[in-house]
């Protein structure tokens, strides 16, 4: 059985390397086209980018906004070619669109675009933020008791922004949040704590005033 799970695991990791070299080669071909771009960050994705794409994600590519679609947030939004790559690929446009990047008036800019370009779930580019929008998009399916998931990719250089602890350490305290009803949210079973959303913003709140209150008091 384990030598049968091991051989499928091969077949799958060998289709999405093919598939994972087809958009660096297409990425290439995009940014050489614009005249610009990110080569080494958009080519450091392609293989978690093909493994999203054409693995992981839920997605129904003629039906954008299907609500229980999983999201991805590309939160170092300038390497944003090579999903735009996977997102024609998939079928989510017109593959003849992807040689309109950085062009005036194209859907597809150097950096996301969500209200214009089909599948992308957030304007990115400004590094250290997609991270708490993607905990956002995540505790709204935990409330709503939804059974998406959130994805999200960040840059090495980027994980230096303290936005990005910030939002690692709501994400983390949101498990914690106990659930009325509903059991989808996939955290559940972890919810152990009795914090609601509302009194733990409380206690944040005076923990990080307590916190700023010792600073300031040290630089005096
Ligand atoms: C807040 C902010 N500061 C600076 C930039 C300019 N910038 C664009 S890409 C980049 C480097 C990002 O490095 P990394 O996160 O490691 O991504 P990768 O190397 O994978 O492209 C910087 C500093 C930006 N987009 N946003």
């Amino acid at each position: 059985m384990g030598t049968a799970t091991q051989v499928k695991d091969e077949a799958l990791v060998e289709r999405l390397q093919e598939i994972a070299r087809d958009l660096r080669v297409t990425d290439i071909e995009m940014l050489t086209k614009a005249g610009s771009g990110h080569p080494g960050g958009t080519l450091s994705a392609a293989d978690m980018v093909a493994a999203l794409y054409f693995h992981k994600l839920r997605l129904k590519p003629d039906q954008p906004d299907w609500p229980d679609r999983d999201r991805f947030v590309l939160s170092k939004g300038h390497c944003i070619p090579i999903v735009y790559a996977a997102l024609a690929k998939r079928g989510f446009f017109d593959e003849q669109q992807l040689w309109t990047l950085r062009k005036f008036g194209s859907p597809l800019q150097g950096h996301p675009d969500r209200i214009r370009c089909p599948g992308i779930e957030a304007a990115t580019g400004s590094l250290g933020q997609g991270l708490s929008m993607a905990v956002g998009m995540a505790i709204a399916a935990q409330l709503d008791h939804q059974p998406w998931r959130v994805y999200c990719m960040v840059g090495d250089g980027e994980s230096q922004a303290g936005q990005l602890w910030e939002a690692a350490m709501l994400g983390w305290t949101s498990t914690r949040w106990p659930r009325s009803g509903g059991t989808s949210a996939g955290t559940s079973a972890r919810s152990t704590g009795t914090t609601s959303p509302r009194s733990w913003t409380r206690s944040t709140r005076r923990r990080t005033s307590t916190i700023a209150a010792r600073r300031s008091s040290r630089t005096r």
